[in-house]
Order: C-alpha cells, then structure tokens, then sequence
C-alpha cells in the first residue's frame, strides 16, 4: 500500500451575501390602489459547511495514481424527510390522474392500472422491494399541485407539464420526462375539419387549469383564427359536452386525446386527431422544492428503467444477467458492486428490484401503450435515444 487513508476534516464556513427580493403575492399597488409599493428588499447571510476528506500518502510513500477526494455538503433542513416519512408510513402516497386509461385508471375491481400507475409501482420497488406499497390518490387537474404542496402526496404521476412557472413559482421540481407529449385537436371524423383554420369561427372544448388552454389561446391568436374555448372543470365534464356536440372540436395532449377516444367515448372510431401538434407537453413526476434527496430518488427510479431498457436488461432476465454480467455499468445498476444505492438513501439492489418487480421502460411502456393494448401510443419521441428517441439516462456511476 503506497498511501495512508488519513482523513482530513477540513472545515469552510462560506459567508455568502443574498439579496431576498420580495414579491408581494398581490399585485404591486399601494392599498389605496395609488402609486406602486416598493419591493422589500431583505439581507441575508447564507454559511455554508463543507466537509472535505481527503486521502494523503504516507511520507517517503509514492503517492496513489488518482487521489481520492470526498465532498461532504451539509445538506439542507428538509433533506432526506420524505423519504423518513414514507418509510415510517410504509408506503409511498402517489398522486395520480386516476381517470385516464392507459396512464391511471381506476379499474372496477379498485386496482390502478396504467403506465403512470407502475411508476408509482417503481418507486416503492425501489424503496421497499414491493411494488404494492403505493397508495393511489386520485387527483383532478385544479387541485394536483396544492396536494402536492401540502405535503397530503409524496409525488405526483399524473399528465402534468414540465414548464417554468411550474418548476419555480409553485415551489415544486420536476424530476425526468417519462413521456413525451404534444398538444393535440380531436375532430369527430364527418365533421369535414383537417386543420386549424377549418375551426375558424367554431367552438373548442378545453379544460380549466391546463397548459392545454393557455396554448390554445396562444397558437389562435398567432394564427388569427377566432374560436370560443369551451371550458370544463374537469376530464368527464369536457369530453361529455364534445360527445354531446356542444364544441366542434376538443383538444388536450395527444397522448389524453387517444386515450380518451379509444378508452371513454363510445364511439371510438369516429374521431380523428388533426395532423397539427401545437405545444411540447413533457409529461413527468414532480416533488415538492426541499428535499434534494426525494428528488433524486424519484428521478434515478425513471432513469433506472430508461438505462434497463438500454442495456437490455428486463424483468425476465434480470436474474440471469445479475449473476453473469462482467460489465461494470451493470454491476453497478444492479448492486452488485459500488454503493450507489446507498447514496440514494436506499439498498444497493434499488434497482434491481425495480426491474424484476415493476420492468424496463418499454415493458412498462408497452403493458399500457404498447401495440397489445386497447390504448396503443407508438412510441415515437417515447423511444430511447438509441433508436431515435429522446430517452437517455445519464450514467449509472
Ligand atoms: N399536461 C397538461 C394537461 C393535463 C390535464 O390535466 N389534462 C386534463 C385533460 S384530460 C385532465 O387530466 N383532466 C382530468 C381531471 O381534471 O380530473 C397540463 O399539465 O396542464
């Protein structure tokens, strides 16, 4: 051995000087509805503790090739709590849509099914080696991001939109896009409408509180097609006045769009989705801002499934792989050497578990959208990025 492991523990206080800009959640007018009120601007002082170990050699030793330096940050007061809360609850309470077949569906025998539902299943594979420690919470549009917010979910599965004010406003993080989406428009198929402009002067069926009405006033306005948005509270109540004919048209993600066409409406086979997408809509898991280590748990469990599918490791042949693979990365994913598991806060075998008891990507893609299905997507932008597509783990390492 040419190196001593000495550990050295070496101490930064870091004074950081932070200016807090206050936004009042009103709008900037002074009481009497006069002047502008002025931001208040607050000073605060930030002390960060870093933790370096360092492995020195012995003196008169050759030094080691490589040496081996580890950061410890001390980490932020709410890292780590979710976790210890669902732990301690013994499941993970998972906000889902709950009405849409193929992503979440409440089936008549009270199961959740769908390929939002089995990353939900994924997430307690790989805290719990149990895929049923879930509770499914459904959830409608208007309220998915207060529950979130209160802390009554741990995640939220369920058609939601990656976008800014999201990510930053609303205090939550997005983790991974598990599904590609865009903003589609469904036509019945006699109604003679091929594109946008054919809705000139029509009325559009759309739900409250959705990126979907916000893009729609958008892309009329940059087109110059007058319309009237009909607006609904929620997935039953929209699609049950565009069944009525009380809109010409109805529009949402595409992915929603041919799940409720093929899945809710009772004749699915009268209705087309125009050839025109009108927003991207990348769909995925959110947690709330705080806990840095939820968020990497949630976002290494959809990763895990996209590098499975990679390196062509299913449920079924997890076993046999795991006991003869020589390929570091896969010794790695599976838990058979490193430690990565344990700096997730979980076993080292996470990942494997979620393979065995939940699959890869494409098996959990393909149980719900696949070709087999009553509720078939292609997978088009859904395809790794080996084959076109846009999934990609990044390394497990
Ligand atoms: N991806 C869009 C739309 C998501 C969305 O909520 N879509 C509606 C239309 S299908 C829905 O899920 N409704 C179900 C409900 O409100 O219960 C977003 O994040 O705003």
């Amino acid at each position: 051995m040419s190196r001593k492991l000495l550990t050295l523990f070496i101490l930064f206080i870091i004074p950081a000087l932070v200016i807090a800009g206050c936004r009042p959640s009103t709008p900037a007018t002074s009481p009497a509805g006069g002047a502008p009120a002025q931001p208040v601007v607050e000073t605060v002082e930030v002390v960060r503790t870093v933790v370096v170990t360092v492995e020195v050699p012995v003196p008169g030793e050759a030094p080691a090739a490589t040496p081996q330096v580890k950061i410890e940050v001390a980490q932020a007061p709410g890292f780590g709590d979710t976790l210890k809360a669902v732990q301690a609850r013994g499941n993970v309470i998972c906000g889902v849509n709950g009405q849409l077949p193929g992503f979440s569906f409440l089936d008549p025998q009270g199961n959740f099914s769908g390929f939002d539902a089995d990353f939900c299943r994924a997430l307690a594979a790989a805290i719990f080696g149990d895929p049923s420690k879930v509770e499914f919470r459904a959830t409608t549009t208007q309220e998915r991001f207060t529950v979130l917010q209160t802390g009554e979910i741990d995640v939220l599965m369920r058609n939601t939109t990656w976008t800014l004010v999201r990510d930053t406003e609303l205090g939550l993080n997005f983790t991974a896009t598990t599904f590609y989406d865009g903003q589609g428009i469904m036509v019945p198929k006699d109604s003679g409408i091929a594109s946008l402009q054919d809705l000139e002067g029509g009325t559009i069926c759309v739900q409250k509180g959705t990126t979907t009405e916000l893009n729609l006033a958008d892309v009329m306005a940059t087109e110059g097609i007058s319309y009237t948005p009909a607006v609904f509270d929620d997935v039953n109540a929209t699609y049950g006045a565009y069944a009525e004919g009380r809109c010409d048209a109805v529009t949402s993600d595409k992915s929603q769009l041919s799940s409720v066409a093929k899945g809710l409406l009772p004749d699915p086979d009268n209705h087309v989705i125009l050839d025109v997408t009108l927003s991207k809509e990348p769909l995925g898991p959110v947690v709330r801002h705080g806990d840095d280590q939820w968020l990497d748990i949630v976002k290494w469990t959809i990763f895990a499934t996209f590098a499975a599918e990679e390196y062509g490791i299913s449920s079924a042949n997890v076993d046999e792989i795991r006991s003869s693979t020589e390929n570091p990365e896969l010794k790695r994913l599976l838990g058979l050497e490193g430690d990565l598991g344990a700096k997730l806060g979980l076993s080292n075998d996470f990942a494997y578990n979620i393979i065995k008891l939940v699959g890869n990507y494409s098996e959990i893609y393909d149980r719900s959208l696949g070709e087999n299905t009553p509720t078939f997507i292609p997978r088009g932008l859904n395809s790794l990025y080996t084959n076109g597509g846009l999934l990609y783990s990044p390394p497990f390492r």
